[in-house]
């Protein structure tokens, strides 16, 4: 990770090599933080976030499912903060971490009293999958790992802790060979991958785990079902049992750092034409030509950031 000048905790900006914890914070022992993972695009018109206000409202239901009813800012507070945040460390495009966590203060599993920190900080970031990933699809296995069980981890928090199970998958995957692991529910239903949602395609019709599948609710799963039915694609939210993935005409994961990843095989066994199909190379078109501000911003998902223009 290359740094970047400035990190923002609790309302001031800071040098990013400053931005330490205490060890006995509580969040080092009990994992006790929410967090987002967005995307700022190079534009036309400048840096643009995609989808801020759903990600900052995702990061504060996040808290409330905790308990946390105040993170202390207003989410358009904090919508602000992260566009002044890319400002001040010029950047052009870049991954935006905001973090609420539960600080340092009393031990003990009950985090209640302890203060709460909140942190912004960004930084550049490639593609998550890998350098070929977006144009030639990966090669995922289905987890030995299941997904964190309904009323064990909530799945709509995007909690830290959630990804001690996300690590369990992510790093057997990669032991074996894989770029991904797919967890199945504790149903045992496809869920989603260790940092992506996933979607499968056969006969012309896009399916996707519902909700209640222990999967993370995604803004960019949401903005493949909006593009998609846009394409006039019909997207159904299902059970998905784990043999569809083997005879799917494709499938593709979804998130801000995979973006639409297609994927060309499953435990080693071929998807489609083992290659990425029409219907993610369409959404993967839309998208990046949304993000990239070369087609009009329908929705209104970007959140532009005013740059010093250079004086002429
Ligand atoms: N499921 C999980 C478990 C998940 O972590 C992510 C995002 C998604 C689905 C997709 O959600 P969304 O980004 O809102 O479309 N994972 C983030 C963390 C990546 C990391 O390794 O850190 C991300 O993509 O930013």
């Amino acid at each position: 990770m290359k740094p970047t000048e400035k990190i923002w905790h609790n309302g001031r900006f800071m040098d990013w090599h400053d931005a330490k914890i205490h060890v006995l914070s509580h969040v080092v022992s009990y994992g006790s933080s929410v967090f987002e993972g967005i995307r700022c695009y190079s534009t036309p018109s400048g840096p643009a976030i995609f989808r801020l206000p759903e990600h900052i409202r995702r990061m504060v239901d996040s808290a409330k499912i905790y308990r946390i009813d105040n993170v202390g800012y207003t989410r358009e507070e904090l919508c602000n903060a992260i566009v002044e945040l890319v400002r001040v460390n010029r950047m052009t495009s870049c991954y935006i971490r905001p973090i609420v966590l539960r600080g340092y203060g009393e031990m003990g599993v009950n985090g209640t009293r302890n203060p709460l920190d909140v942190y912004l900080a960004c930084w550049e970031w490639g593609q998550y999958l890998g350098e070929e990933a977006l144009a030639e699809g990966v090669d995922v296995c289905v987890s030995s790992w299941t997904r964190i069980a309904p009323n064990t981890l909530p799945a709509l928090s995007k909690a830290g802790a959630n990804y001690m199970n996300s690590q369990l998958i992510k790093m057997e995957a990669v032991a074996n060979g894989y770029s991904e692991g797919i967890a199945l529910d504790a149903a045992g239903y496809v869920s989603e991958g260790s940092g992506e949602n996933i979607f499968v395609v056969r006969d012309g019709k896009i399916l996707t785990p519902a909700l209640g599948a222990s999967v993370l609710p995604g803004i960019t799963r949401d903005t493949v079902i909006k593009l998609a039915g846009d394409l006039g694609i019909p997207v159904v939210e299902a059970i998905v049992p784990r043999e569809l993935l083997y005879i799917a005409d494709e499938v593709f994961f979804s998130g801000t750092a995979a973006e639409i990843t297609p994927i060309r095989s499953v435990d080693r066994i071929t998807i489609g034409k083992g290659r990425r199909g029409p219907v993610a190379e369409a959404l993967q078109k839309e998208f990046f030509a949304i993000v990239n501000g070369t087609k009009r911003d329908r929705y209104g998902w970007l959140s532009l950031v005013e740059t010093p223009q250079p004086v002429a």
